[in-house]
């Protein structure tokens, strides 16, 4: 039967450390999918989701933007942490008006986000007027009115901040930047900025184009693929089934990661019964444990030695025919990187120089090369170069725009990627804005708008003063957690358009709004029936998702609600956007999409074809490459590594098995070994001993960070416990958002301004007090 919500909060003294697992998924992972399942939604409810999960009339799994297999589809097309991520969103625990009258804000302040996600699904439209410490109902017309009255009194448009998550559909995102462009600003920062963005800055000056250029079939038929800086086994669990085929048709899967990551090691699929009673598949063939920020100097170190095998066996290593037709900046290329030091190779990441030798003669060999990466790669100061010299190695040996080969970024949210092509970008092409302005008669702004972090200094600094998010968990999943809690109350008002509490609730501007909205489990009617919406997962493939269940209050309106009925509010009757007729049917949204949207020409009818349909990816599709030179471009870059001062760790801040983001499912990282809690640091054994600790201490965690004008600033974190983990010396990780506060607003990545949460610069120190602040 559904239990209750916990009532009270994490106990850290029930913390139990164990051996780290060697393989992922198998039985536990089914057994903890059910569990979690009829935990948060009751048996029958629970039979009815996970039987829909990425079928072909159900839904699209709200966890990660993995692609579905095409053609043939599992009677269970899910993970564990796909069923975790449905567990919290078709939960039948509700936080009702009743909830905020008996817990005030500053009182919410104090929970975690486990505590808080825990609570289940909001109900109601909620305010929190100024002066008051308690959220209380409020009618949706009228919510709308107070936001468009704040909107309407700002000096410009560009004094309101417009935050999206990755989970919007394509109808919902296409709508929400139609009416903040056609109010006036391009002040739409998302996630992506602090995920993916390295890794669409990187792709779009070399290759043209900010999307991975494999298909599911590539990966299944690749001979090589690399995952750098990924843990799919947790975040991606669904690719072990297609890295599984790859391996069944021969490919050697290289894992580059300083963390023996279980899903990397071996997997057992529960849905076979060599995965149920036996030792399931070896992933990896080679695991090189990297040191944190290596990445770059090991593709370079790479790059070298691909010249040198050329230079043995001349004509057969170099891709001489594909760089002459569709690349540029080659022979600067070859000059820099056969210049690169190898000594300093090895010193930056850490590895035996054989290791990386091997590394280079299968790359030299293979005809079908993939490199797929995460975080891992786009959370670093030099990410975009990183990204770029992964590029390059493709590119010397011909590998994108073949079958089986390419660059594979794996998205995170699962329509993050959609939400882009939809327009939600701070910097939009003119050709996108035209097109929207024709569509519409509208006059789009065409000065760029603030990302994730010009927002939040935008809002320290007094010059945006209303903030309002479309969905995620802004306080949490952003950098230096003070700096941003700051900027957020200096608002005069923050909304936070929402399925699940979290704390982005708890810190506000001086009005403060909570609007309830449909997820993608849930049932959607409006005046011309049931609808369905549309998503573009992390290989742009575009399908459509049907949710099924009935919504937990009658009080929730669908983001497109929300949007088109705040859109007339806010732009008055007079307003050349169709706004009601796009609420009452969404074939409507798609019509105009499918005029506006480059690739998404009769959208309506395409989309509903079985397996949906592909967008257009010139590199892929015809080798075209629509960069600034019109061709592939080599780029140099100088070498960048971390690495560690001395008396120093430079700490990762990376994902638990049970979480999604700031959503905390539980407190069980299975494959890590760490249970019943979250604040800890996995540091190397010999460095515990060289940092004069003792595996199991408590110990505050303390940045250090030196500003533009040398300043030393330093951000800590309290109690964190000390587990002795298999990481290179010198290098620690520790979960993401607990560790958020340590990550200064000004760390981010050269060009895309993605935070560098992967790479900080902490020092240890005895614990001064307990935990209890966040
Ligand atoms: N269940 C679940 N699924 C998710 C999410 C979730 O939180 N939970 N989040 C979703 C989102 S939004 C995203 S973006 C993705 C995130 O997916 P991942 O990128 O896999 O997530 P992280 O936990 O940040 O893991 C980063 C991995 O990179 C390694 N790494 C860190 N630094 C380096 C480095 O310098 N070099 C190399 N080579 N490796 C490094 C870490 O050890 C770790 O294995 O997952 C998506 N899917
Ligand atoms: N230190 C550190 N920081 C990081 C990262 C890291 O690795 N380290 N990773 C970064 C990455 S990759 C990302 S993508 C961001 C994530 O940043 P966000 O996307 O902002 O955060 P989430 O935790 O995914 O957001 C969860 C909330 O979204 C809401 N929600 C869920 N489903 C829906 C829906 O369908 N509609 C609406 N409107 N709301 C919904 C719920 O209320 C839930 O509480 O965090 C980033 N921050
Ligand atoms: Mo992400």
């Amino acid at each position: 039967m559904m239990r209750r919500a916990p009532q009270s909060d994490i106990d850290e003294s029930e913390l139990e450390i164990s051996a780290p697992k060697d393989y992922a998924a198998g039985v536990p992972a089914v057994l903890v999918s059910l569990d979690r399942a009829v935990e948060q939604m009751g048996p029958l409810r629970t039979a009815k989701t996970l039987t829909r999960l990425n079928q072909r009339h159900g839904f699209d799994c709200p966890g990660c933007a993995w692609p579905e297999t095409p053609g043939h589809r599992k009677p269970a097309e899910f993970c564990e942490n796909g069923a975790k991520a449905v567990a919290e969103e078709a939960t039948l625990r509700t936080v009702t008006p009743e909830f905020f009258a008996r817990h005030s804000v500053s009182e919410l302040g104090t929970k975690t986000e486990y505590w808080l996600g825990q609570q289940g699904r909001l109900t109601h439209p909620m305010v929190l007027r100024p002066g008051s410490d308690h959220y209380e109902a409020i009618e949706w017309d009228d919510a709308f009115a107070l936001i468009a009255d704040h909107l309407k009194a700002l000096p410009s448009p560009d004094h309101a901040v417009f935050y999206t998550s990755g989970r919007t559909s394509n109808e919902a995102a296409f709508l929400y930047q139609l009416m903040i462009r056609s109010y006036g600003t391009n002040n739409l920062p998302d996630c992506s900025n602090m995920c993916h963005e390295s890794s669409g800055t990187a792709l779009t000056d070399t290759i043209g184009i900010g999307k991975g250029s494999v298909s599911v079939p590539d990966i299944e038929n690749a001979d090589l693929i690399l995952i750098a800086g990924q843990n799919p086994g947790t975040n991606h669990p669904r690719m072990l089934s297609t890295l599984e085929k790859a391996k069944a048709n021969g490919a050697r899967v290289v894992a580059i990661n300083p963390l023996p990551e279980a899903g990397l090691r071996r997997f057992k699929d529960p849905q076979k019964p060599s995965g149920v009673i036996g030792q399931g598949v070896d992933i990896a063939d080679e695991f090189l444990q990297i040191r944190l920020g290596g990445d770059m100097a090991l593709f370079q170190g790479l790059g070298r030695l691909l010249f040198e095998a050329e230079d043995a066996a001349p004509g057969t290593v170099i891709d001489r025919e594909f760089v002459a037709e569709h690349c540029a900046g080659f022979d600067e290329y070859e000059k820099h990187i056969r210049g690169v030091d190898l000594d300093t190779v090895v010193e930056a990441t850490g590895l035996p120089l054989h290791r990386i030798r091997a590394l280079a003669s299968d790359l030299a060999t293979s005809e079908r090369t993939v490199v797929c990466w995460a975080m891992g790669l786009t959370q670093h100061t030099h990410a975009v170069a990183t990204i770029a010299e992964a590029v390059n190695l493709l590119l010397a040996r011909g590998m994108i725009g073949k079958p089986g080969a390419g660059v594979c970024p794996v998205r995170g949210h699962s329509n993050v990627q959609g939400d882009r092509t939809m327009g939600i970008y701070e910097k939009m092409p003119e050709s996108f804005l035209a097109a929207l302005d024709a569509e519409f008669g509208i006059r789009s702004p065409r000065h760029h708008g603030y990302d994730t972090v010009e927002a939040i200094r935008a809002m320290r600094d007094g010059r945006a003063s209303v903030f309002f998010a479309m969905g995620g968990n802004f306080v949490s999943a952003t950098p230096d957690t003070h700096a941003t809690e700051a900027a957020l109350r200096r608002c005069a008002l923050t909304v936070q358009v929402s399925t699940k509490l979290n704390r982005s609730h708890t810190v506000t501007g001086r009005t403060a709004l909570i609007l309830p909205t449909l997820g993608r489990t849930d049932l959607d009617v409006q005046k011309s029936g049931k609808q369905v919406v549309s998503v573009e997962d992390s290989m742009s493939m575009v399908h459509l998702s049907r949710g099924r269940l009935r919504p937990v209050s009658e009080h929730l309106l669908s983001e497109v609600s929300i949007i088109t009925r705040l859109a007339r509010t806010l732009l008055g009757p007079g307003h050349p956007v169709p706004w009601e007729e796009f609420e009452a049917d969404y074939d409507r949204i798609r019509d105009a999409i499918s005029r506006v949207v480059p690739g998404c020409e009769n959208y309506n009818e395409r989309v509903r074809q079985p397996d949906g349909f592909a967008l257009p990816h010139p590199p892929r599709d015809k080798r075209e490459f629509p960069t600034h030179t019109g061709r592939a471009n080599f780029s140099v870059n100088p070498l960048e590594w971390v690495p560690t001062p001395e008396g120093r760790l430079i700490l990762q801040t990376l994902r638990s098995h049970d979480q999604y983001n700031t959503t905390i499912y539980g407190l069980d990282d299975r494959y890590r070994g760490v249970k019943n809690g979250r604040r800890v640091i996995l540091v190397n054994p010999q460095d515990i001993t060289a940092l004069g600790f003792r595996d199991g201490d408590r110990v505050d965690i303390v940045s250090e960070w030196t500003t533009a004008d040398g300043t030393v600033e330093e951000r800590r974190v309290h109690d964190f416990r000390i587990v002795s983990y298999s990481t290179p010396v010198g290098n620690a990780a520790a979960y993401y958002p607990e560790t958020n506060p340590l990550v200064p607003l000004d760390h981010v990545a050269a060009a895309s301004n993605t935070p560098a949460s992967k790479a900080v610069t902490v020092r240890l120190e005895p614990a001064t007090a307990p935990n209890g602040s966040h």
